[in-house]
């Protein structure tokens, strides 16, 4: 398939062993390995090296590619499109990174509005909400799972953001392989994964474990900021300087460390909310809110969304839409399903109350079932008008992976999907949106994915 192409390996990161397995699959191949990047039709590097030495000319004629490419090429024993996988000078970074990695895009990816490049198909099948997510596809690669989660965990607990995200669109993307990873190819060649991720991948299945988990998650210094940052209203910049101000324990922070309301209510009821809810006591409290909802106005209706919705066997809170006609008040409901929940003492502390919110529509608190068998669980409850109930159901309804995912699809679309409605014809101005264009018909949330051109996913395959 390589007939009359020839290849040129930039040396820099790439492992001996890797070197030859792709000098003699190319050689194969019928294609030919050359010895300087001039001569070469492509040169391929690995994504994570410093490609700034290579000649100039090559950057003119789009000539860099990145390994991915040809591990591509030979898994599917075809010469693959090679537009996506183009390195860009002078950035490092990959172009094979799905677009919804943080930080991550390029020209050619999140922010593309070539309709050439929508043409060929390419850019909806990046993005993670155009396939399903799988059940109980955790099982097949347990031990990969829990490594790169614990990874993300803790790069999110210390700030991190860009890194935490990487890790869990490598697990949302291995998940949805569904498959057992044997081999480096299997994992490189998966969207949102890279070479370094696919090189933690393998060390995972050949060792064990992970070098970096262990050098990460078993200090002093991760333990504590993960005990502080699980705290709900602690972030991680919170748990690190509570850290460094030499706090080591929940009773030191209740002792010395100027809580927040939020962060008193959050140790209050740390083990608590820690602790994950079965499906029926959800369905208990959703019954409590609806009931409550129903007293206000007749005409109230409600819906669980959350990972409730999505079908989880476990919730880690309930989040409940209301949804009004449009002439009722946002506010006037939300205090009053509030004080009818107060009153039989079903919610027992707010996190967010309406008063300092300034946001008339989103109520955060904490409520209980009677009866000492139950605990103290957090509650959402969210005031929509109808004519957005397509857009904020499949908002609250997450997950938040595929959210991202698919705003950042609309976008390519020059489109914009919120909570509150999807609009086409969208002008933006970087990131800024300088015109709205015009808000399209959502009755359904099978409407929304039909306008972005993408199949239907029912809540269940939305567990990204
Ligand atoms: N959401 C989002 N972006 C976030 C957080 C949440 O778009 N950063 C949306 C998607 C899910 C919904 O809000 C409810 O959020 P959570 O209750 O935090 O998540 P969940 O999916 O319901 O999971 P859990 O079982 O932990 O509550
Ligand atoms: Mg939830």
């Amino acid at each position: 398939m390589f007939s009359g192409i020839k290849f040129y390996f930039h040396p820099a990161k790439f492992s001996k062993g890797r070197l030859n397995v792709f000098t003699t699959q190319v050689k194969n191949h019928c294609g030919i390995v050359v010895e300087s990047s001039e001569e070469a039709t492509y040169v391929i590097v690995e994504e994570s090296c410093d490609t700034l030495s290579l000649p100039t000319s090559l950057w003119h004629e789009d000539r860099v590619l990145g390994s991915v490419w040809l591990s591509k090429c030979l898994k599917e024993k075809l010469v693959v499109e090679f537009q996506q996988f183009r390195i860009t000078k002078p950035s490092l970074k990959r172009l094979t990174s799905s677009p919804e990695s943080a930080g991550a895009g390029t020209s050619e990816s999140g922010s593309n509005k070539s309709p050439d490049y929508d043409s060929r198909g390419q850019t909806s099948k990046k993005y993670a909400c155009s396939q399903p997510s799988l059940k109980n596809s955790e099982a097949c690669n347990a031990a990969v799972l829990d490594q790169l989660q614990k990874l993300a965990d803790v790069y999110r607990a210390r700030g991190d953001q860009w890194r935490a995200h990487g890790y869990e669109k490598a697990i949302s993307a291995i998940r949805r392989h569904g498959k057992e990873i044997t081999s480096f190819e299997d994992v490189a060649s998966l969207e949102g994964v890279g070479c370094k991720m696919a090189a933690k991948v393998m060390e995972v299945i050949t060792t064990g474990s992970l070098r970096k988990v262990e050098e990460l998650c078993t200090t002093e210094e991760s333990r504590v900021v993960d005990l502080f940052s699980n705290i709900w209203g602690a972030g991680p910049s919170a748990a690190h300087t509570w850290y460094t101000k030499g706090y080591r324990s929940l009773e030191d922070l209740i002792k010395n460390g100027n809580l927040t309301k939020q962060q008193q209510i959050g140790i209050k009821y740390y083990n608590e909310f820690l602790d994950r809810m079965s499906r029926k006591e959800v369905e208990e409290i959703g019954q409590k809110v609806t009931e409550s909802a129903k007293e206000v106005n007749s005409s109230l209706t409600t819906m669980l969304c959350g990972s409730y919705r999505r079908g989880k066997q476990t919730c880690g809170d309930v989040d409940v839409v209301v949804l009004k006609p449009q002439q009722l008040n946002s506010k006037q409901i939300l205090t009053s399903i509030l004080s009818r929940l107060k009153d039989t003492v079903f919610i027992t502390d707010d996190l967010v109350s309406l008063e300092k919110n300034g946001n008339q529509r989103k109520y955060l608190g904490v409520c209980k079932l009677p009866g000492d068998e139950h605990k103290h669980r957090r509650l959402d409850i969210f005031v929509v008008p109808q004519t957005e109930s397509a857009c904020a159901i499949m908002h609250y309804t997450g997950s938040a992976l595929f959210n991202r995912s698919i705003r950042l699809l609309a976008q390519t679309k020059n489109m914009h999907l919120s909570e509150h409605r999807l609009c086409a014809g969208v002008v933006r101005q970087g990131k800024e949106i300088v015109d709205e264009g015009q808000v399209l018909s959502t009755p359904t949330e099978e409407s929304i994915f039909k306008h972005l051109d993408l199949e239907y996913r029912p809540p269940e395959e939305r567990d990204h």
